[in-house]
Protein backbone atom coordinates (compact mmCIF):
# COMPACT_ATOMS: atom_id res chain seq x y z
CA UNK A 1 0.00 0.00 0.00
CA UNK A 2 1.42 3.78 -0.89
CA UNK A 3 2.55 5.74 1.92
CA UNK A 4 1.35 8.96 0.68
CA UNK A 5 3.40 12.55 1.64
CA UNK A 6 0.65 14.54 3.58
CA UNK A 7 2.45 17.40 4.80
CA UNK A 8 6.22 18.82 5.21
CA UNK A 9 6.84 21.25 7.75
CA UNK A 10 10.76 23.00 8.37
CA UNK A 11 11.09 25.35 11.63
CA UNK A 12 14.12 27.22 12.31
CA UNK A 13 15.68 27.03 15.81
CA UNK A 14 18.57 28.50 17.96
CA UNK A 15 20.20 26.47 20.77
CA UNK A 16 23.06 27.27 22.79
CA UNK A 17 26.29 25.69 23.16
CA UNK A 18 27.92 24.79 26.08
CA UNK A 19 31.12 27.21 25.18
CA UNK A 20 31.93 29.27 22.93
CA UNK A 21 33.35 26.93 19.92
CA UNK A 22 36.02 28.92 17.68
CA UNK A 23 36.60 28.10 14.06
CA UNK A 24 38.20 29.94 11.52
CA UNK A 25 36.08 32.02 10.16
CA UNK A 26 33.30 32.42 12.94
CA UNK A 27 33.02 31.46 16.79
CA UNK A 28 29.49 29.90 17.86
CA UNK A 29 27.72 30.29 20.67
CA UNK A 30 24.53 29.13 19.34
CA UNK A 31 23.71 26.65 16.55
CA UNK A 32 21.15 27.58 14.31
CA UNK A 33 19.41 24.16 13.12
CA UNK A 34 15.86 23.85 11.06
CA UNK A 35 13.84 20.55 12.09
CA UNK A 36 12.03 19.21 9.39
CA UNK A 37 8.93 16.79 9.23
CA UNK A 38 7.52 14.78 6.67
CA UNK A 39 4.28 13.07 7.43
CA UNK A 40 3.17 10.06 5.35
CA UNK A 41 0.46 7.78 5.64
CA UNK A 42 -0.28 9.58 9.37
CA UNK A 43 3.24 8.58 10.56
CA UNK A 44 6.02 11.36 10.90
CA UNK A 45 9.34 11.46 10.21
CA UNK A 46 12.49 13.50 11.32
CA UNK A 47 15.52 15.16 9.98
CA UNK A 48 17.42 18.33 10.52
CA UNK A 49 20.12 20.80 8.82
CA UNK A 50 22.49 22.40 10.85
CA UNK A 51 23.96 25.74 9.66
CA UNK A 52 27.57 27.14 11.39
CA UNK A 53 27.32 30.60 12.04
CA UNK A 54 24.55 30.89 9.31
CA UNK A 55 25.68 31.10 5.58
CA UNK A 56 29.61 31.58 6.93
CA UNK A 57 30.23 27.77 6.48
CA UNK A 58 28.25 27.07 4.02
CA UNK A 59 26.02 29.08 1.30
CA UNK A 60 22.87 27.64 3.17
CA UNK A 61 20.96 30.08 5.62
CA UNK A 62 18.71 28.77 8.20
CA UNK A 63 15.79 31.05 6.85
CA UNK A 64 16.93 29.77 2.96
CA UNK A 65 16.69 26.45 4.28
CA UNK A 66 13.10 26.21 5.68
CA UNK A 67 11.85 28.15 2.46
CA UNK A 68 13.83 25.59 0.21
CA UNK A 69 11.93 22.78 2.09
CA UNK A 70 8.20 24.11 3.06
CA UNK A 71 8.16 25.91 -0.61
CA UNK A 72 10.35 23.77 -3.48
CA UNK A 73 10.26 20.42 -2.01
CA UNK A 74 7.05 20.47 -0.25
CA UNK A 75 5.58 20.82 -3.93
CA UNK A 76 7.84 18.36 -5.39
CA UNK A 77 7.02 15.41 -2.76
CA UNK A 78 3.54 16.49 -1.16
CA UNK A 79 0.95 13.75 -2.79
CA UNK A 80 3.64 11.13 -3.77
CA UNK A 81 4.01 7.78 -2.37
CA UNK A 82 7.18 7.78 0.42
CA UNK A 83 7.50 4.24 0.20
CA UNK A 84 9.40 5.03 -3.47
CA UNK A 85 12.50 5.90 -2.14
CA UNK A 86 14.40 5.92 -5.00
CA UNK A 87 11.71 8.47 -6.76
CA UNK A 88 11.25 10.19 -3.46
CA UNK A 89 15.39 10.74 -3.90
CA UNK A 90 15.02 12.05 -7.88
CA UNK A 91 11.90 13.96 -6.77
CA UNK A 92 14.06 16.17 -4.21
CA UNK A 93 17.34 16.36 -6.35
CA UNK A 94 15.40 17.52 -9.49
CA UNK A 95 13.41 20.23 -7.05
CA UNK A 96 15.76 22.65 -6.89
CA UNK A 97 19.64 23.49 -7.66
CA UNK A 98 22.18 23.10 -4.83
CA UNK A 99 20.37 23.43 -1.59
CA UNK A 100 21.72 20.08 -0.27
CA UNK A 101 21.25 20.67 3.58
CA UNK A 102 17.91 21.53 3.01
CA UNK A 103 17.39 17.97 0.99
CA UNK A 104 19.32 16.40 3.26
CA UNK A 105 17.08 17.05 6.09
CA UNK A 106 13.72 16.44 3.54
CA UNK A 107 15.55 13.08 2.44
CA UNK A 108 16.71 11.62 6.48
CA UNK A 109 12.31 12.80 7.42
CA UNK A 110 11.03 10.58 4.49
CA UNK A 111 13.46 8.02 5.27
CA UNK A 112 12.65 7.97 8.60
CA UNK A 113 8.87 8.51 7.83
CA UNK A 114 8.93 5.19 6.06
CA UNK A 115 11.19 3.08 8.62
CA UNK A 116 8.51 3.79 11.13
CA UNK A 117 5.79 2.73 9.44
CA UNK A 118 7.24 -0.84 9.00
CA UNK A 119 8.20 -0.26 12.65
CA UNK A 120 11.86 -0.54 11.62
CA UNK A 121 15.04 1.31 12.40
CA UNK A 122 16.49 3.82 9.81
CA UNK A 123 19.39 1.73 9.44
CA UNK A 124 17.39 -1.82 8.76
CA UNK A 125 15.20 0.30 6.06
CA UNK A 126 18.90 1.05 4.31
CA UNK A 127 19.54 -2.17 3.90
CA UNK A 128 21.67 -3.01 7.41
CA UNK A 129 24.07 -2.01 9.80
CA UNK A 130 27.55 -3.11 8.40
CA UNK A 131 29.04 -1.80 11.76
CA UNK A 132 26.99 -0.91 15.63
CA UNK A 133 29.27 1.93 16.50
CA UNK A 134 31.48 4.08 14.85
CA UNK A 135 34.80 5.78 16.90
CA UNK A 136 34.00 9.21 18.18
CA UNK A 137 36.10 12.96 18.12
CA UNK A 138 35.57 15.66 19.86
CA UNK A 139 36.53 19.14 18.76
CA UNK A 140 38.84 21.32 21.44
CA UNK A 141 37.92 24.77 20.31
CA UNK A 142 37.10 26.92 23.47
CA UNK A 143 39.84 29.26 22.42
CA UNK A 144 42.07 28.40 25.74
CA UNK A 145 44.65 25.99 25.19
CA UNK A 146 44.48 25.33 29.42
CA UNK A 147 40.69 24.78 28.64
CA UNK A 148 41.25 22.41 25.99
CA UNK A 149 43.76 20.23 28.22
CA UNK A 150 41.39 19.91 31.25
CA UNK A 151 38.63 19.33 28.60
CA UNK A 152 40.39 16.48 26.45
CA UNK A 153 41.10 15.02 30.26
CA UNK A 154 37.72 14.88 31.15
CA UNK A 155 36.74 13.13 27.85
CA UNK A 156 39.67 10.52 28.65
CA UNK A 157 38.93 10.07 31.73
CA UNK A 158 35.02 9.12 30.91
CA UNK A 159 36.42 7.22 28.16
CA UNK A 160 33.66 9.48 25.20
CA UNK A 161 36.57 10.93 23.15
CA UNK A 162 40.48 9.95 22.36
CA UNK A 163 40.60 11.75 19.08
CA UNK A 164 40.71 15.24 19.39
CA UNK A 165 39.94 18.23 16.62
CA UNK A 166 41.66 21.24 16.93
CA UNK A 167 40.40 24.05 14.87
CA UNK A 168 43.34 26.28 14.09
CA UNK A 169 44.03 29.12 11.20
CA UNK A 170 41.71 31.99 12.75
CA UNK A 171 45.50 33.75 13.82
CA UNK A 172 49.41 33.42 13.62
CA UNK A 173 50.13 29.63 12.55
CA UNK A 174 53.39 30.17 14.82
CA UNK A 175 50.56 30.34 17.95
CA UNK A 176 48.38 28.06 16.48
CA UNK A 177 51.62 25.72 16.87
CA UNK A 178 52.36 26.57 20.26
CA UNK A 179 49.05 25.30 21.14
CA UNK A 180 49.10 22.40 19.04
CA UNK A 181 52.64 21.69 20.80
CA UNK A 182 51.52 21.76 24.57
CA UNK A 183 48.07 19.66 23.47
CA UNK A 184 50.32 16.91 21.94
CA UNK A 185 52.36 17.08 24.78
CA UNK A 186 49.88 16.47 27.47
CA UNK A 187 47.83 13.85 25.54
CA UNK A 188 50.72 11.76 24.21
CA UNK A 189 50.12 8.53 23.94
CA UNK A 190 46.79 8.56 25.24
CA UNK A 191 45.11 10.73 21.95
CA UNK A 192 45.10 11.21 18.33
CA UNK A 193 45.09 15.37 17.35
CA UNK A 194 43.83 16.12 13.58
CA UNK A 195 43.61 19.80 13.01
CA UNK A 196 40.74 21.11 10.92
CA UNK A 197 41.79 24.81 9.07
CA UNK A 198 38.52 25.22 7.27
CA UNK A 199 39.98 26.85 4.17
CA UNK A 200 41.75 29.82 6.42
CA UNK A 201 45.61 29.05 4.64
CA UNK A 202 46.81 29.18 1.94
CA UNK A 203 49.43 27.44 -0.20
CA UNK A 204 52.59 29.02 0.95
CA UNK A 205 51.62 29.39 5.14
CA UNK A 206 50.39 25.68 4.67
CA UNK A 207 53.85 24.61 3.38
CA UNK A 208 55.60 26.89 5.74
CA UNK A 209 53.86 25.46 8.96
CA UNK A 210 51.61 21.70 7.82
CA UNK A 211 55.38 20.13 8.08
CA UNK A 212 55.85 21.64 11.82
CA UNK A 213 52.89 19.95 12.85
CA UNK A 214 53.07 17.07 11.68
CA UNK A 215 56.44 16.79 13.75
CA UNK A 216 54.29 17.66 16.19
CA UNK A 217 51.81 14.71 16.33
CA UNK A 218 49.50 15.87 14.13
CA UNK A 219 48.03 13.17 11.91
CA UNK A 220 44.90 14.34 9.89
CA UNK A 221 45.31 18.06 8.01
CA UNK A 222 41.04 18.47 7.41
CA UNK A 223 40.65 21.10 4.26
CA UNK A 224 43.84 23.44 4.72
CA UNK A 225 42.79 25.28 1.80
CA UNK A 226 40.45 26.98 0.27
CA UNK A 227 37.96 24.75 -1.42
CA UNK A 228 38.92 25.61 -5.12
CA UNK A 229 42.41 24.93 -4.29
CA UNK A 230 42.14 21.03 -5.52
CA UNK A 231 45.94 21.55 -6.96
CA UNK A 232 47.45 23.05 -4.24
CA UNK A 233 46.03 20.47 -1.80
CA UNK A 234 47.51 17.85 -4.18
CA UNK A 235 50.82 19.18 -3.60
CA UNK A 236 50.62 19.21 -0.01
CA UNK A 237 49.46 16.24 0.58
CA UNK A 238 52.31 15.20 -1.69
CA UNK A 239 55.14 16.77 0.51
CA UNK A 240 53.24 16.26 3.81
CA UNK A 241 53.89 13.24 5.94
CA UNK A 242 50.55 12.97 7.05
CA UNK A 243 46.94 12.85 5.66
CA UNK A 244 45.17 15.80 3.94
CA UNK A 245 41.54 15.62 3.97
CA UNK A 246 39.15 17.30 2.02
CA UNK A 247 36.00 18.86 3.74
CA UNK A 248 34.63 22.13 2.17
CA UNK A 249 36.01 21.13 -0.90
CA UNK A 250 34.38 17.92 -1.35
CA UNK A 251 30.34 17.93 -1.49
CA UNK A 252 29.15 16.46 -4.90
CA UNK A 253 30.30 12.68 -6.47
CA UNK A 254 32.32 15.52 -9.30
CA UNK A 255 33.95 16.81 -6.54
CA UNK A 256 35.46 13.63 -4.66
CA UNK A 257 36.20 12.53 -8.34
CA UNK A 258 37.75 15.39 -9.13
CA UNK A 259 39.93 15.23 -5.49
CA UNK A 260 40.70 11.15 -6.63
CA UNK A 261 41.83 12.20 -9.77
CA UNK A 262 44.50 14.88 -8.76
CA UNK A 263 45.58 12.75 -5.71
CA UNK A 264 44.10 16.08 -3.44
CA UNK A 265 43.20 13.88 -1.07
CA UNK A 266 44.09 10.60 1.14
CA UNK A 267 40.57 10.91 3.37
CA UNK A 268 37.24 12.34 2.90
CA UNK A 269 34.70 13.77 5.51
CA UNK A 270 31.31 12.68 4.84
CA UNK A 271 28.29 15.31 5.87
CA UNK A 272 24.80 14.01 4.60
CA UNK A 273 24.50 17.54 4.47
CA UNK A 274 26.80 18.34 2.01
CA UNK A 275 25.81 15.63 -0.19
CA UNK A 276 22.10 16.41 -0.47
CA UNK A 277 20.57 13.33 1.46
CA UNK A 278 20.81 9.33 1.26
CA UNK A 279 21.36 8.54 -2.31
CA UNK A 280 24.21 11.70 -2.64
CA UNK A 281 25.81 10.44 0.49
CA UNK A 282 26.14 6.70 -0.50
CA UNK A 283 27.22 8.16 -4.34
CA UNK A 284 30.00 9.82 -2.48
CA UNK A 285 30.82 7.17 0.28
CA UNK A 286 31.39 4.44 -2.80
CA UNK A 287 33.86 7.48 -5.08
CA UNK A 288 35.83 7.58 -2.02
CA UNK A 289 36.21 3.57 -1.66
CA UNK A 290 37.11 3.30 -4.99
CA UNK A 291 39.47 5.96 -4.82
CA UNK A 292 41.27 3.95 -1.94
CA UNK A 293 40.46 7.53 0.18
CA UNK A 294 39.54 7.07 3.89
CA UNK A 295 36.18 7.80 5.40
CA UNK A 296 35.76 10.28 8.33
CA UNK A 297 32.05 10.47 9.77
CA UNK A 298 31.37 14.46 9.38
CA UNK A 299 29.28 16.54 11.26
CA UNK A 300 27.91 20.06 11.04
CA UNK A 301 27.26 20.12 14.51
CA UNK A 302 23.75 18.86 14.38
CA UNK A 303 21.88 18.01 17.68
CA UNK A 304 19.95 14.75 17.95
CA UNK A 305 17.86 14.47 14.99
CA UNK A 306 20.48 15.09 12.63
CA UNK A 307 23.05 12.89 14.41
CA UNK A 308 21.35 9.81 15.13
CA UNK A 309 20.22 10.60 11.08
CA UNK A 310 24.03 10.55 10.03
CA UNK A 311 24.62 7.54 12.64
CA UNK A 312 22.28 5.32 10.91
CA UNK A 313 23.54 6.16 7.49
CA UNK A 314 27.39 5.73 8.26
CA UNK A 315 26.57 2.39 10.00
CA UNK A 316 25.76 1.14 6.54
CA UNK A 317 28.70 2.12 5.02
CA UNK A 318 30.94 0.27 7.16
CA UNK A 319 34.87 1.08 7.78
CA UNK A 320 35.10 4.32 9.05
CA UNK A 321 38.99 4.62 8.69
CA UNK A 322 39.30 8.26 10.49
CA UNK A 323 36.36 7.71 12.59
CA UNK A 324 33.50 9.98 13.33
CA UNK A 325 32.72 13.40 14.63
CA UNK A 326 29.19 12.65 15.49
CA UNK A 327 29.17 14.86 18.54
CA UNK A 328 26.47 17.66 18.20
CA UNK A 329 24.25 16.92 21.29
CA UNK A 330 27.39 16.96 23.59
CA UNK A 331 28.22 20.51 22.69
CA UNK A 332 24.19 21.65 22.48
CA UNK A 333 23.07 22.71 26.24
CA UNK A 334 19.45 21.54 25.27
CA UNK A 335 17.86 19.04 22.90
CA UNK A 336 15.00 19.23 20.06
CA UNK A 337 14.90 15.49 20.64
CA UNK A 338 13.71 13.24 24.02
CA UNK A 339 17.15 11.78 24.04
CA UNK A 340 20.32 12.96 23.70
CA UNK A 341 22.98 10.22 22.02
CA UNK A 342 26.21 9.52 24.14
CA UNK A 343 29.21 7.89 23.97
CA UNK A 344 30.16 4.72 25.46
CA UNK A 345 34.14 3.08 25.20
CA UNK A 346 35.16 6.31 23.11
CA UNK A 347 32.27 5.19 20.74
CA UNK A 348 28.97 6.45 19.35
CA UNK A 349 26.59 3.31 19.52
CA UNK A 350 22.99 2.95 16.90
CA UNK A 351 19.92 3.18 19.18
CA UNK A 352 17.20 0.87 19.44
CA UNK A 353 13.66 2.19 18.49
CA UNK A 354 11.72 2.75 15.00
CA UNK A 355 13.11 5.43 12.33
CA UNK A 356 16.48 7.69 14.01
CA UNK A 357 15.73 6.15 17.23
CA UNK A 358 14.28 9.01 19.05
CA UNK A 359 11.16 11.54 19.26
CA UNK A 360 10.61 15.18 18.65
CA UNK A 361 10.35 17.44 22.32
CA UNK A 362 7.48 19.68 20.61
CA UNK A 363 8.25 21.93 23.73
CA UNK A 364 11.49 22.30 23.52
CA UNK A 365 10.92 23.31 19.47
CA UNK A 366 8.62 25.88 20.63
CA UNK A 367 10.76 27.42 23.13
CA UNK A 368 14.04 27.42 20.86
CA UNK A 369 12.19 28.19 17.42
CA UNK A 370 12.94 31.41 15.87
CA UNK A 371 10.10 31.95 13.01
CA UNK A 372 7.81 33.42 15.78
CA UNK A 373 7.53 34.25 19.60
CA UNK A 374 9.13 31.90 21.40
CA UNK A 375 7.42 29.89 24.55
CA UNK A 376 8.61 29.63 28.03
CA UNK A 377 9.45 26.29 29.14
CA UNK A 378 7.62 25.25 32.10
C1 LIG B 1 33.76 21.28 10.15
O1 LIG B 1 34.25 22.10 9.39
O2 LIG B 1 34.19 20.15 10.09
C2 LIG B 1 32.74 19.75 12.59
C3 LIG B 1 33.26 19.60 13.84
C4 LIG B 1 33.48 20.87 14.35
O3 LIG B 1 33.96 21.17 15.44
O4 LIG B 1 33.11 21.79 13.42
C5 LIG B 1 32.48 21.13 12.35
C6 LIG B 1 32.62 21.72 11.02
MG1 LIG C 1 35.74 20.53 8.60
Amino acid sequence: MPQTIERIEAVPARVPTIRPHHLAFVTVEAMDVVVVRVTAGGVTGLGEAATIGGPRWGEESPEGIAAAVNHYLAEALLGQDAANLNAVEDRIARALRGNSFAKNAVSTAVHDAVARARGERLVELLGGAVVDSIPLAWTLASGDTDRDIEEGERALAERRHRHFKIKIGAGDPAQDLRHIARLAAAFEGRATLRVDINQAWDESTASQFAPALAEAGVLLFEQPLPAWNVDGMARLATRLRATVMADEGVATPQDVLRHAQAAACGAVALKPGKHGGVAGTRAVAAIARAAGLGLYGGTMLEGTIGTLGALHLYATLGHFAWGCELFGPLLLRDSLATTRPAPRDFALHLPDGPGIGTELDADKLAHYRTDRARTVLG
